[in-house]
């Protein structure tokens, strides 16, 4: 590493390692370690994985390279020697922000663990050049700007790789670049980012506006464009479309290669198409194999069927997409003859109008396709799948009950773990082995230390140490100010109503008002958030601005601040995540039960020592499990009855609110005087409505329960030895959910690869 450090920063800026900035020692490892990846044998085998994906929201490279190439410490200890830090060194990065919560960091963490594992196995999506939007807050509100991340020198490489995509009326050149994804102490597999050379980051304007006609010149700009309006519809069938004949090209021109006869494609190629955005790829594969390879249609939809597998992340209706038959006509006329075949095949097979692929109101539920037309449907915890099994899927269900599996979400280690907390990944190592590395259950082994009071009291000051660096970070980036020894409560992730914020919100009022009564807690506790809101989604705008108005309030009350603080982390992010999860103690996810397909947030705070407060949900239902009732905290009504609650219209929040003075209480003060003081009465007066009126996530079914159990924790928190044993039990029955786990289910179930 010293040499090859030596030699490029030579050639590129003739100087020695001592005297190179940050930018020129940043821009020097990452081609020493791009040349190395170079030198990697791939990930080869007879099967080959393509995971397409619109989100891969891959964090920052550089570390999570080197300590997958064996490279960190030796980095480390190399640039320590010259007065280097290699934390500061990562500062340079810049953030890829190809993703936006859970289903695009998942994605990530497959590719880590498929090539970890040694699996041959590709990622295919788009090369945003501004990503998701990057947060500001103003006013107490969030703003949108651009966020450019693409620099000269970066872990793309462009290759020579291009595809014609034909649209109505218009061809479209692409370009393929790649990014290398090495597995930990294995081969190298890669992530395939398709683009086009003609797209025009000038052209936007105010933050993230741009002429969403233009596709030319904005195809490839944004992850998730407002798609609040026809245009904006348009462009994501555009993207989704350019997605997937960029991938089926691909993985025919890559097959052809490799001497696979098509007629065979599917004992070769698995195709796993995560949610339903890269749902053309089944007509497209089947347009292509019909018209250019000369495969009847028969043959073709038998080949395509037996290859592509959909794994389904959201029971949200809104979330599941439905594209009106007049859009997809206007951008891929192509497409609609064979969308329309299998439509028709269905209903010839099928007189259930449910399962139907185009339904009354003339439009196409992608969902549909890939059930009927992929030979596997898998949920992503156990949870969701019984759910999709028994309710949202049922029909299908009934159809072909051998197509649907359950594989739980998982994350990799070694971006959550070692990358993250050295300092607990270290202490792990000194205390049960290294083993536990590339084996997770081996976690297991920390609960002989279990009674262990120098362990545990190491647990906790290894806690401790990550809450002062989360605090310094805190003021460094935003300029306030938090206490290492209160309590740090966190809840980072998509800003959703179903996810509840605005119940944790209700807390913070609730804790508020208590310290004003004089009520005072035994420890100052410090409640941090992470979100962001889509653009268009005005209720979830809403819901920041109390948060902000409320950080307002209590952080500059004097007769408060003592004692709570609010901190909302602006333009959260993988690597604030990577710098929250550590120091947290006591882990939200308090999701409307039945709502949250997995949650994989849930598991990186297991991981690094946090204790769950959570409802019955997603993967939470399964980390009680693991750890038992000792070990977390669960509140609120069970999915049965809250899916119940739905089936009947029984819901009504304006009841709750009337008929109980607490809430009631908590929920005027939304639009108290002191609030509309600080905040927009229009914003504020609209979310009190919607929680009165409509509270479609029923916040305050669960609120009381919710407040209870929090200061039940909160108390528990004081026996410190107790506690210390919760994060114990969590670490160690954390391994489960290694995705390298979740990969070897993949592979054993659907891909055999
Ligand atoms: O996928 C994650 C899960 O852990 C989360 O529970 C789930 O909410 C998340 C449409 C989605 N489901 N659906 C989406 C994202 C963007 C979009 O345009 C849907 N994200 C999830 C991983 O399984």
């Amino acid at each position: 590493m010293e040499q090859a450090l030596q030699r490029i920063l030579q050639e590129k800026f003739q100087k020695d390692i001592k005297d190179a900035t940050k930018e020129e020692i940043y821009t020097a490892l990452l081609f020493v370690t791009k040349e190395k990846m170079e030198g990697m044998t791939p990930n080869t085998g007879d099967r080959k994985l393509y995971y397409i994906s619109a989100e891969f929201l891959i964090g920052k490279l550089l570390s999570n390279n080197l300590i997958n190439l064996g490279l960190f410490e030796e980095t480390r200890e190399v640039l320590a020697k010259y007065g280097h830090d290699l934390t500061e060194i990562e500062e340079v990065e810049p953030e890829p922000s190809l993703g936006n919560g859970g289903l695009g960091r998942l994605a990530a963490c497959f590719l880590d663990s498929i090539a970890t594992l040694g699996l041959s196995g590709d990622g295919v999506g788009l090369n945003y050049h501004d990503g998701l939007f990057l947060q500001k807050f103003a006013d107490n509100k969030q703003w949108e700007d651009k966020n450019p991340w693409i620099t000269d020198n970066s872990w793309l490489t462009r290759t020579d790789c291009h595809f014609e995509v034909p649209f109505n009326g218009f061809t479209l050149t692409s370009t393929m670049y790649d990014i290398d994804v090495p597995g930990y102490k294995s081969g190298c597999n890669k992530l395939h980012l398709f683009d086009i050379d003609t797209v025009d980051e000038s052209m936007i304007h105010d933050g993230i506006q741009f002429d969403k006609s233009d596709v030319r010149r904005n195809l490839t700009l944004f992850l998730y464009p407002d798609d609040s309006d026809e245009a904006g519809q348009l462009l994501r069938i555009y993207q989704q479309y350019f997605m997937v004949s960029n991938a089926a090209q691909l993985i025919l021109k890559e097959a052809q290669e490799r001497g696979v006869d098509l007629y065979h494609l599917h004992e070769h190629v698995c195709i796993q198409i995560n949610d339903t955005h890269p749902t053309m790829v089944i007509p497209e594969l089947i347009r292509i194999l019909t018209t250019q390879k000369g495969f009847n249609m028969d043959t073709a939809i038998d080949v395509v069927r037996k290859t592509c597998a959909y794994t389904n992340h959201t029971i949200l209706a809104e979330a599941l997409e439905k594209w009106p038959i007049a859009y997809l006509e206007k951008v891929v006329p192509q497409l609609m003859p064979i969308i329309r075949e299998l439509d028709a095949r269905v209903r010839r097979d099928f007189h259930d109008e449910r399962v139907y692929i185009i339904d009354k109101m003339d439009r196409v539920h992608m969902a549909h396709i890939d059930i009927h037309y992929g030979y596997a449907v898998n949920g992503v915890a156990a949870l969701h799948t019984e759910i999709l099994k028994e309710s949202e899927l049922k029909p299908f269900y009934d159809i072909y009950p051998e197509k649907f599996n359950n594989k739980t979400n998982g994350i990799t280690f070694r971006r959550w773990l070692l990358h993250c907390n050295h300092e607990l990944a270290d202490y792990l190592k000194e205390l049960i082995g290294e083993e536990y590395v590339e084996d997770a259950s081996q976690l297991e082994k920390l609960l002989a230390y279990k009674d262990d009071e120098k362990v545990l009291q190491r647990l906790r000051e290894i806690k401790k140490d990550a809450k002062v660096e989360l605090k310094n970070y805190l003021k460094m980036t935003q300029d306030v100010d938090v206490d290492e020894n209160s309590v740090f409560d966190i809840q980072i992730k998509r800003l959703h109503e179903y996810k509840r914020q605005q119940m944790n919100a209700l807390y913070a009022i609730y804790k508020y008002k208590e310290i004003k009564k004089g009520n005072l807690p035994a420890r100052p506790i410090t409640m941090i958030f992470g979100a962001k809101a889509a653009p268009a989604y005005t209720i979830a705008k809403d819901i920041i601005h109390l948060i902000l108005c409320l950080q307002q309030l209590v952080n500059n009350d004097p007769d408060v601040n003592k004692y709570m603080r609010i901190v909302m982390v602006e333009n959260y992010n993988v690597t604030k995540a990577e710098k929250l999860i550590p120091a947290c103690d006591i882990s939200e996810q308090i999701s409307l039960a039945s709502k949250e397909a997995s949650g994989t947030g849930n598991m990186k705070f297991m991981l690094n020592g946090a204790v769950t407060l959570g409802t019955e949900d997603g993967a939470n239902v399964e980390i009680h499990q693991l750890v038992g009732d000792d070990n977390i905290y669960i509140f609120g009504e069970k999915s049965e009855k809250v899916i119940q609650l739905y089936a009947d219209s029984a819901y009504n929040s304006r009841a709750i609110y009337e008929s109980d003075p607490q809430i009631e209480e908590l929920v005027d003060f939304i639009i108290s005087k002191e609030m509309i003081m600080i905040g927009d009465p229009v914003n504020l007066g609209r979310l009190y409505k919607e929680i009165v009126g409509k509270d479609w996530f029923m916040t305050l079914l669960d609120v009381k329960d919710y407040i209870r159990t929090k200061e039940q924790m909160l108390a528990d928190y004081e026996d410190e030895t107790a506690w210390a044993k919760k994060m114990l039990v969590n670490i160690a029955k954390a391994g489960f959910f290694s995705s390298d786990r979740t990969i070897a289910e993949y592979n054993r179930d659907i891909w055999h690869l």
